[in-house]
């Protein structure tokens, strides 16, 4: 079915989480509902205080603009708007429009009869977020410790925040999350590349099936993980990605405070070495 023609078919009214058919109507290409509201609203209120913010500040070199949070010694409290509080205000309508868009994604999912998968994919990118800003903030006891929306201020938070452990390339669940990214960028070369090997052949010459996509890597690796299979593996890689994320940040700080370098002196205190003479201990 073409296109437009089936979007003809299955722009029908309902599922929608809230507000009923209230807001159920599409503006040209996007599907509206109350969460597109939301989202529209969120997202306008918080980039005009990013605007606001950056002329109250010293520059409108886009890449330099910064809206910072509050000092830590404020702590967890509200901030007065140019010390932090607008990098409140402005957090709050980030998460309001990421949630919004989320669920706005779940009642199109649902007007389609599809699963929830999109929305719950992006549901670890949110997560990541607010670690970031919220979780391990709060557990740390000072906004502060979130970093500031600017191009290159962001940058140099992640930087100084690194080096507050030493290498941060020590930390284990940082570790685990880059193998995540690393192991997706392999996953999505390799799935694009086979399936434009077979599906999108030179003029002249035939499609080939899916069964020569699941040959290929038979007769290369002796095992196909077949065509919904690397869908799932993608998944699961790309969230993966995201969870160790937040875990190897929200760890720092909150229950390890040293080096992280130090962390793998558990090795070195394993019980079968660790007395023995010119050992750690010895
Ligand atoms: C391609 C989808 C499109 C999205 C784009 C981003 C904005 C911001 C607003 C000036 C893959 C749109 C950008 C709306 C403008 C203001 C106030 C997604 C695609 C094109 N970062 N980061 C970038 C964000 C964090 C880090 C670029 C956001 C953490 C490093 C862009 C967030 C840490 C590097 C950007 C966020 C971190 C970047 C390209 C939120 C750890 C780079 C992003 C909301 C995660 C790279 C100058 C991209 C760069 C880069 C946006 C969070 C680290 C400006 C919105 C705090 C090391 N980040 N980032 O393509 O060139 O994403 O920076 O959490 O090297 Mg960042
Ligand atoms: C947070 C983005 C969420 C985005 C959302 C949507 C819009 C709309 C609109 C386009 C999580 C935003 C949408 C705004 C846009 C339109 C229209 C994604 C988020 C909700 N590191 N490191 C990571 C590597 C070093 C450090 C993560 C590599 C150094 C710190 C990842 C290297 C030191 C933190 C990662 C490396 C250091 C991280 C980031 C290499 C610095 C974090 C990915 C090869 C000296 C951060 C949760 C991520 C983190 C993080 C990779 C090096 C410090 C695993 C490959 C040694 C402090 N690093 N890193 O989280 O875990 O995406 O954040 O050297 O905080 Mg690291
Ligand atoms: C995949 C796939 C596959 C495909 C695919 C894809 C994955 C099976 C079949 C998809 C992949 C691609 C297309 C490839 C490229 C994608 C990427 C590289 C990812 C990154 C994407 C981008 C960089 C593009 C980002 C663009 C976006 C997000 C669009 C921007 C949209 C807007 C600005 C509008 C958003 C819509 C909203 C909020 C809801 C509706 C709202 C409106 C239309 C606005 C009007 C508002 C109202 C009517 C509400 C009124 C508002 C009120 C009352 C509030 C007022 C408040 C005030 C303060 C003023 O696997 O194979 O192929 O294609």
């Amino acid at each position: 079915m073409a296109l437009l023609s089936f979007e003809r078919k299955y722009r029908v009214p309902g599922g929608t989480l809230v507000g009923g058919n209230l807001f159920d109507f599409w503006v040209g290409p996007f599907y509206v509902g109350f969460f597109g509201v939301t989202t529209f609203f969120f997202a306008a209120l918080g980039t005009i205080l990013i605007f606001y913010g950056a002329s109250q500040g010293p520059t409108w070199n886009p890449w330099l603009i910064s809206i910072n949070p509050p000092p830590i010694e404020l702590g967890l409290q509200a901030a007065p708007l140019l010390e932090g509080g607008l990098w409140q205000i402005i957090t709050i309508c980030a998460t309001g429009a990421f949630i919004s868009w989320a669920l706005r994604e779940v009642e199109i999912c649902r007007k389609l009869g599809i699963g929830y998968h999109v929305p719950v994919a992006f549901g670890f990118a949110i997560l990541a977020y607010v670690t970031l800003v919220f979780f391990r903030p709060i557990l740390m006891g000072a906004w502060g410790y979130a970093f500031p929306y600017g191009i290159f201020s962001h940058l140099d938070w992640v930087s100084n925040t690194g080096y507050q452990y030493g290498n941060f390339h020590y930390n284990p669940a940082h570790m685990i999350a880059i193998t995540f990214f690393f192991t997706n960028a392999l996953a999505l070369a390799l799935h694009g590349s086979l399936i434009l090997s077979a599906a999108n052949p030179a003029k002249g010459h035939t499609m080939k099936t899916a069964d020569h996509e699941d040959t290929f890597f038979r007769d290369l690796i002796g095992y196909s993980i077949g065509p919904l299979g690397i869908h799932r593996l993608g998944l699961l890689l790309a969230i993966n990605a995201s969870f160790w994320s937040a875990v190897c940040i929200v760890i720092s700080g909150t229950i390890w405070f040293d080096q992280w370098s130090d962390w793998w002196n558990w090795w070195l205190q394993l019980p079968w070495w660790a007395n023995i003479p010119g050992g750690v201990n010895g």
